[in-house]
């Protein structure tokens, strides 16, 4: 049975959407030690004996296997993505104990929570969570069970519009209307699947929200010749709104006291980010929250059907505040003149401008009747813009689905929009990256999900781009885009376009089998993607196995992450059947014998494994997902076998399931 062990008065976040019994915090201690910090938190201690495996965590760094690190559920804008970081964008602070018995935890606390997974000791696993705070355990069998039962817990993945499933061309920096046209024009050329032209920050007037440049004066019929083409334009929403005289959002907001406040409960706290100095919505205030989802609308009356929400962990260049400490602190420095260290003292003050927890702890929402710090909400800031957008969406596109999108999430947005994994690199451990945070961000219920592929900071290359795509055309989201200033990343940016149209054909193929997929397992509370050991639970040496990927429980993926590779080892845990996509449309499939395999995998090709009962359907391939065939499939795998494909609409909120057997004659 879950339960709940609460720690003093937990602020609501709405991760849990059915009913756990509560009680007392202290009863938590029957599974582990439990300590008092002096600043009132708490600390979870946990043995792991040497087999014991931990996963979850969601979007972290790191293995499938999280032991041998610390975490820190801290939502933080920070493009730096190297094995050493301990919090990223988003907080999800599930994991699963795969001990004697297996142990789910989750930490219900929006503020700062530390998982030490054996980094101050290696046998140990301690939890330091917020003197507020819920704390939910699963007890079960398998970490598959515990998974499933927590995704029950947390209620149903959103389902996106089926469209969200095509392919995404994306790059911060297309600013006129030349550059966007281009790519519908070039991907016509070329014949590239495309569903989806993503808008980032240079589409609106001096990075303000809701508006549009010069370039973008006539945007609806703008968006109407994408519309006419069937491709969707996808704008970027950031959280910080320019603070200036005469800009509607920030008039209003401050005359209506919709934006974060200050200590004094007064004055309006103000940040810099794009637009320079920002304020900042207060989505915990239901009327801010609505008023802000309600702008939206200028972009929905365009017929605009689907956004990406940005910078809202919330990312802070710098506060007025902090300048001014800087100002002050530089004044003196001038003053005393050079010393030892000097460099290092004027690169960190100021280097720790940004994201400053000082500026976070300022920071002040009014919360039922009471004023308290962002800091101990940190973490839903991100979750409630987004839920703000879902419940606008459901006024302003009556019965239709919307895509959204969001960087920093908690658990419980799940419910109402997907994530993207923030700012990778171009560089082949970032595939790895990905591969490690799918299955763990399944757990969570985050099925709609990808990275920039392609790697968005730093320069990529012809191959770096295709083995991307080649995870990519598993990733719900699967979106090519890429930062200002780095290489060109478009596909016609490289020779023999072929070859990277060859992938996109494969996953509009499994479109209809993996739109299906995800349908089951929104519905059915499942995993899209899980751990080998998730499903081979007999077997010891999956528990090792950390890139590859059971994509359901009938497909299995093995990534090329390597420059220059050739194929790669894959372990098959049982006979399965290789499929391999060729680059001249033909599938082969193959039966292998289980263990260690190398396996060639060339760039314009997809490989996969199925298992050996598993039917698979393939589509025709098509340039966009409104013209996929649904009726018209190709079924390959066990000439006994069966394939139940389900679908719906594709576009209408709560759109009825229909469900189809299919099988080889
Ligand atoms: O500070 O809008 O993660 O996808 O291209 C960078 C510009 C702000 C960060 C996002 C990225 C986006 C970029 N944004």
């Amino acid at each position: 049975m879950p339960q709940i062990y609460r720690f003093g008065t937990p602020i609501e976040t709405g991760a849990l959407a059915a009913s756990v019994p509560v009680e007392t915090g202290q009863a938590l201690k029957k599974y582990c030690t439990l300590e008092k910090d002096p600043q009132g938190g708490w600390k979870m201690i946990l043995a792991l004996q040497d087999n014991d495996v931990v996963y979850g965590l969601g979007e972290s760094m790191r293995g499938i296997n999280k032991r041998g690190w610390e975490y820190i559920a801290d939502n933080l804008d920070d493009p730096n993505l190297t094995e050493d970081r301990r919090n990223l964008y988003g907080a999800h602070n599930f994991l699963i104990v795969q001990s004697d018995p297996c142990l789910g935890i989750f930490i219900d606390a929006p503020e700062k929570v530390r998982f030490d997974i054996g980094f101050s000791r290696q046998d140990r696993l301690a939890i330091e969570f917020p003197g507020n705070a819920d704390v939910l355990i699963l007890e079960g069998e398998k970490p598959s069970a515990i998974a499933h039962e927590f995704r029950q817990l947390i209620g149903p993945s959103w389902i996106p519009p089926l469209f969200a499933f095509g392919f995404g061309q994306s790059r911060w920096g297309y600013a006129s209307k030349k550059d966007f046209e281009e790519i519908a024009l070039r991907a016509d050329e070329l014949r590239l699947p495309l569903d989806m032209i993503f808008m980032d920050i240079d589409y609106m007037d001096r990075y303000k929200d809701f508006t549009f440049s010069k370039e973008f004066s006539d945007f609806p019929s703008f968006a109407d010749f994408f519309r006419k083409q069937k491709l969707h334009l996808i704008p970027i929403i950031d959280a910080g709104v320019k603070e200036e005289t005469g800009y509607d959002v920030y008039e209003e907001g401050v005359k209506n006291n919709y934006f974060v406040k200050c200590e004094d409960g007064k004055t309006d706290f103000v940040g810099a980010v794009w637009p320079g100095y920002a304020l900042f919505p207060d989505f915990f205030n239901p009327k801010a929250a609505a008023w802000f989802g309600e702008k939206y609308k200028v972009l929905t009356d365009a017929g605009i059907d689907g956004f990406w929400n940005d910078m809202n962990e919330p990312a802070l260049f710098y506060s007025r505040q902090g300048m001014d400490r800087l100002r002050g602190w530089l004044a003196e420095y001038a003053k005393k003149g050079p010393e030892a260290y000097a460099m290092f003292a004027l690169e960190n003050h100021v280097g720790s401008l940004k994201n400053a927890p000082e500026d976070y702890r300022s920071m002040h929402h009014l919360l039922n009747g009471q004023w308290i710090s962002h800091e101990r909400l940190h973490n839903l800031y991100g979750a409630k813009m987004s839920e703000a957008a879902a419940n606008a969406f459901k006024k302003l596109r009556p019965g239709l689905r919307t895509l959204l999108f969001s960087r920093s999430s908690y658990i419980g947005m799940h419910r109402h929009s997907g994530i993207w994994t923030g700012d990778n690199c171009s560089w082949w451990d970032h595939i790895l990256l990905m591969i490690h945070q799918l299955p763990a961000l399944s757990m969570c219920g985050f099925l709609y999900s990808g990275c920039d592929l392609g790697g968005f900071g730093r320069d990529t290359t012809r191959d770096l781009l295709l083995r991307f795509l080649q995870l990519g055309v598993f990733t719900p989201l699967m979106r090519n885009h890429s930062a200002a200033g780095t290489r060109l990343q478009e596909i016609w940016q490289f020779e023999n376009p072929e070859d990277f149209r060859h992938l996109l054909d494969c996953r509009y193929r499994l479109i209809p089998w993996l739109y299906s997929e995800f349908l089951k397992a929104s519905v059915n509370n499942t995993l899209l993607f899980s751990p080998l050991s998730f499903v081979f639970d007999q077997d010891e040496f999956t528990k090792e196995v950390e890139d590859q990927l059971m994509l359901t429980e009938q497909v299995m993926i093995a990534p090329v992450y390597r420059q220059n590779a050739k194929g790669r080892l894959v372990w098959l845990p049982e006979a399965m059947r290789k499929v391999v996509m060729k680059p001249d449309g033909s599938v082969e499939t193959v039966m292998m014998e289980a263990g260690h395999h190398y396996v060639p995998y060339a760039l314009n090709e997809l490989v996969f494994f199925l298992r050996e009962e598993a039917l698979l359907p393939l589509a025709k391939p098509a340039l966009r997902t409104a013209d996929l065939d649904f009726e018209d499939l190709t079924l390959i795998g066990n000439p006994q076998g069966s394939y139940e494909l389900w679908t719906d609409d594709g576009i209408s909120l709560n759109a009825p399931i229909s469900k189809r057997l299919l099988r080889m004659e």
